[in-house]
């Protein structure tokens, strides 16, 4: 997601975080690069010159204050203009009412609406509320059964009628979801195009028949500039409420999708990032504005490793780095760690300050955990309490003991050499220097 656009910021960031001084003509580089970053990634061109020209205008406000880490400065108008365009604060579903609350889901045809329709039924149940989806899809062939397939996963009841008007089926839906006091009723729509009219009153006269308490509009994240029109013309015609991009997932560059929020002046709320069911995240705007800089996505990373570090472990293991007593043994369970978090890319992707071209040349192999285990593991205690006694003829007992090379032993002892040195560093210093995420509070 988004991986070319937040490669191409973070060069930019590093050049910015040397400025001692921002001048006109740092400005205007700065500008012309974020310009030509944004509109590669296929961003809007009004909406790309809005935002190069809200950075420009508030740098050159700041150039005059003084200030001790100007670069930092500059970065942080950056930070706050992405959370600008990608709609500033996050928000969840307005799903408050007591009695049934629609969602109406409108989009172009296989922009993934039946989909994020069963994906929200599960958010909203496993929030404790009850849900019913509606099949107002009758036009394409076998849209309904795609419908019941995936609500069957997830035991929710589909709401179907052999009428062939999408509007009453959607009224005798509302009236029924009445009835049996359900919480939230999900209209999952046909697709249309925004210059089919007939089609576009259809979905308006759904609308005013059932007042949908949300009105989302579904785009496809690997879509062109071509979604940035007909998401106007939905706008125009309904009262959208929110977006949600589906397959963010994609390596499309995602720039028009991410446009849309800004030209209709609606939320992202939602981001579909895999095919499957559980594959929705809340979109909040400033950890996807971290994650693009580069920031990494602290929050992310802390929810993740809650729920597999406990925390007196996590205690235990601050105190070994502050006593500078953190040896191979230890290592090898923290790699246990964040083999249990996941996929080691995208946990590199949400550390702060690792810089794109690293985790690029990085591109690290789940696997790599497993060798580096199986490395340790040919140790002897004693080597792994005091890896300094490591001499050559000992390093080939170990590569040939876990069939990994010697060469990769090597490495892993430098590796693990390095990691001290900094921990002894970090153990010494009163106060960790945060860098930038100081600056953002
Ligand atoms: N990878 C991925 N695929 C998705 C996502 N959302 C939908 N799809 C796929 O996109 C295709 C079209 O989705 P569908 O829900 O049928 O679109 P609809 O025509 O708008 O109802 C299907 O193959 C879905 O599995 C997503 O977030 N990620
Ligand atoms: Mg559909």
């Amino acid at each position: 997601m988004f991986d070319q656009i937040s490669d191409r910021f973070n060069s930019l960031l590093q050049d910015l975080r040397g400025l001692g001084k921002i001048t006109d003509k740092n400005i205007e580089d700065t500008s012309r690069e974020i310009r030509r970053i944004l509109l590669e990634a296929d961003v809007n061109i009004n909406v790309t010159k809005n935002f190069v020209q809200r950075v420009k205008d508030r740098s050159i406000g700041t150039k005059v204050i003084k200030s001790v880490k100007p670069g930092e400065q500059f970065i942080k108008i950056i930070h706050d203009e992405l959370v600008k365009l990608f709609g500033d604060h996050n928000s969840d579903l307005n799903i408050t009412n007591r009695n049934c609350n629609v969602l109406l889901l409108a989009g172009l045809q296989g922009s993934g609406k039946t989909t994020t329709s069963v994906k929200l039924a599960n958010k909203i149940i496993n929030q404790g509320k009850s849900v019913m989806l509606v099949a107002a899809d009758i036009y394409r062939p076998g849209a309904v059964k795609q419908l019941n397939v995936l609500a069957q996963k997830i035991n929710v009841p589909v709401f179907e009628s052999t009428a062939n008007d999408p509007i009453k089926i959607c009224t005798d839906a509302l009236e029924q979801a009445k009835e049996s006091k359900i919480d939230c009723l999900i209209l999952d729509t046909a697709g249309r195009l925004h210059v089919d009219g007939e089609m576009m009153l259809e979905i308006q006269q759904i609308s005013d028949s059932i007042s949908p308490k949300e009105t989302l509009f579904i785009a496809d994240g690997m879509t062109g500039q071509d979604a940035v029109n007909s998401a106007k013309a939905f706008n125009e015609a309904l009262e959208i409420t929110g977006i949600i991009l589906t397959k963010m997932d994609g390596d499309a560059r995602g720039g028009a999708a991410v446009s849309i929020s800004s030209v209709i002046n609606k939320p992202i709320k939602f981001i579909g990032i895999s095919e499957n069911i559980d594959g929705l995240t809340i979109f909040d705007p400033k950890r996807m504005a971290d994650r693009i800089l580069g920031l990494g996505d602290v929050v992310g990373l802390v929810q993740k490793a809650e729920k597999i570090v406990n925390e007196s472990e996590a205690k235990i293991m601050q105190e070994k780095i502050l006593k500078n007593q953190f040896n191979l043994e230890d290592f090898k369970d923290q790699l246990f760690q964040i083999q249990k978090m996941g996929n080691i890319n995208e946990i590199m992707n949400m550390i702060p300050g690792i810089p794109g071209k690293i985790k690029n040349k990085t591109n690290m192999d789940d696997r790599q955990i497993v060798w580096t285990e199986a490395i340790i593991n040919s140790m002897t205690v004693k080597e792994r309490k005091n890896p300094q006694i490591i001499n050559g003829s000992r390093r080939s007992r170990i590569a040939s003991g876990s069939g990994r090379s010697v060469r990769e032993v090597n490495q892993l002892l430098k590796q693990f050499t390095e990691m001290q040195k900094m921990m002894k560093k970090f153990g010494k210093m009163k106060t960790p220097k945060l860098g930038v995420r100081s600056f953002f509070g």
